[in-house]
């Protein structure tokens, strides 16, 4: 969706959910901005019983002059445009709108709406405000009250910064200049005496789970914030390797998810944790959750959130095998001999482009990969986006650069950030196009289960492989075993002839 197309519309009314937090409230302010700009008729609001009452909020208000109204009386818009939440959900008050806009980063809970634009990969609405505004041309550097509105906004939803994940939250973080004596101010005005309360209590009802070395601890409602400040803490307890801090709210559970330990990452636990109900990201030390009421009283008809997380945290911790590629013993038995399908890739030979020993950092949809720029090193790029360094020598053995382009069409393509300049550089126009040489093959197997592996050339991170992956080993290194994602596979490789 595109903000231009609310703009048909005279009189519009922005709605935030009860109750709102810091992420609705920017995400909110920042549509208003821009429809303001637009000369148009545009009041914010949000409903419910509650008035904002919390510390930071208010001094959010207050210092950046936010125009919020608690609306109690019925309403009539032309358009209503619903901020960090859908319409029609039970944390929305229902007020009667000619047209509805929705404008969400949670799980689509498959409301109907005449525009909508949800993302629920996203960390906070806030970036994905701030990515319509720049689609829009909306400076923000002209606007700093907004800019720090919105980092804030994705700074509380991302339990300060901790369980970021998306690129798009990655690039509101680090593109926006804000005021820094404010954000202070916010991030020391977080806590009250009360919520302190909380966190003592909850912290004394844990549940402790020797074999996983897990621990799961349910605290009272209370800011979703006071669960990322429990879980940092309770992770430092020394047989504690795992832990979740969840709490029922009116409209969800929404869970805090730490990991200390190389073998499990905190993102996908998270993930997995609330698979099929809710959505969840993050890291891999640090992620957060959050599973909508209405879908686990669905999934798991009278069962007891702590009990459902529970039972999920032990399949994890039971179903999953761990290989490490040094110790790795090559096994013919259910692999395939498989070769690259002919088709076109992406490459990058870094030195063209910047001087020798510049420090980058490549962001992809998956990750930030730090990397030094070296004479031999090249960068791969991708039928699906997905980028990896090269050694010139193994390039030049399974691909040939070939005339013409190489392009593709993703939601988030990669690009390069360069450290000491903070220049951006998108890798595509970059790109040359290459092709497989043909000259080397992978044996590869299905999985039928969950495989982290270690691979020869990072021993520290795992490449996750879920049921539908490949396990895949090249032919002429028995030892460099690795995992090629189900999509990527299928569209990538195919059968050797013998
Ligand atoms: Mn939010």
């Amino acid at each position: 969706m595109r903000l231009r197309e609310l703009t048909r519309f005279d009189n519009i009314v922005i709605q935030c959910h009860d109750n709102p937090d810091a992420d609705a409230v920017a995400a909110g302010f920042g549509i208003y901005r821009y429809l303001q700009g637009q000369k148009k008729q545009v009041k914010l609001i949000y409903g419910g019983r509650e008035k904002i009452h919390k510390a930071n909020l208010l001094l959010m208000v207050e210092a950046l002059d936010i125009p919020i109204q608690h609306q109690q009386e019925p309403l009539d818009a032309e358009l209503l445009v619903t901020v960090d939440c859908q319409y029609g959900e039970g944390n929305v008050t229902h007020f009667d709108a000619g047209q509805v806009a929705v404008i969400d980063h949670h799980i689509d809970m498959g409301h109907g709406a005449d525009f909508k634009d949800i993302r629920s990969g996203y960390g906070s609405c806030s970036a994905l405000v701030w990515q319509l505004l720049g689609q829009e041309g909306y400076d923000l550097g002209e606007d700093k009250d907004l800019a720090t509105a919105l980092y804030y906004g994705l700074y509380m939803d991302t339990n300060s910064l901790s369980e970021i994940s998306h690129p798009v939250d990655r690039d509101l973080r680090d593109c926006v200049k804000f005021h820094e004596g404010l954000i202070l101010k916010l991030r020391n005005t977080n806590l009250s005496l009360e919520e302190m309360r909380i966190a003592a209590d909850a912290l004394r009802s844990y549940e402790y789970q020797e074999e996983g070395h897990f621990a799961i601890v349910k605290t009272q409602p209370c800011d979703p914030n006071i669960l990322g400040f429990i879980s940092d803490l309770m992770l430092q307890v020394d047989i504690v390797d795992l832990c979740v801090i969840y709490c029922e709210l009116p409209y969800g559970i929404k869970l805090s998810v730490r990991s200390c330990v190389r073998t499990v990452r905190a993102n996908e636990l998270a993930e997995f944790l609330v698979q099929g109900v809710g959505n969840g990201g993050g890291h891999a030390q640090k992620a957060g959750g959050f599973i909508p009421k209405t879908n686990l009283e669905l999934m798991a008809a009278d069962c007891e959130p702590g009990r459902y997380l529970y039972g999920r945290m032990e399949k994890y911790c039971a179903g999953c095998e761990l290989l490490y590629a040094k110790d790795y013993v090559f096994d013919r038995e259910g692999m395939g001999r498989y070769e690259k399908i002919p088709q076109r890739l992406g490459f990058v030979r870094l030195v063209d482009i910047l001087e020798e020993g510049t420090q980058i950092m490549i962001r992809t949809l998956e990750a930030d990969i730090e990397m030094t720029v070296e004479r031999d090193v090249y960068v791969m790029v991708g039928v699906r986006g997905e980028v990896y360094p090269i050694r010139k020598e193994k390039f030049e053995h399974s691909y040939r650069a070939v005339a013409g382009e190489f392009r593709i069409t993703e939601d988030y393509l990669p690009s390069i950030h360069v450290r000491e300049s903070g220049t951006i550089l998108p890798i595509l126009p970059r790109a040359h196009a290459c092709m497989p040489t043909g000259k080397t093959s992978v044996f590869a197997k299905c999985l039928d289960h969950t495989v982290k592996v270690f691979t020869a050339w990072d021993g520290e991170n795992y490449m996750l492989g879920r049921e539908g992956d490949y396990l895949a080993v090249r032919t002429d290194d028995l030892h460099d075993v690795y995992i090629i994602a189900a999509a990527i596979f299928e569209e990538s490789y195919r059968m050797a002839e013998n």
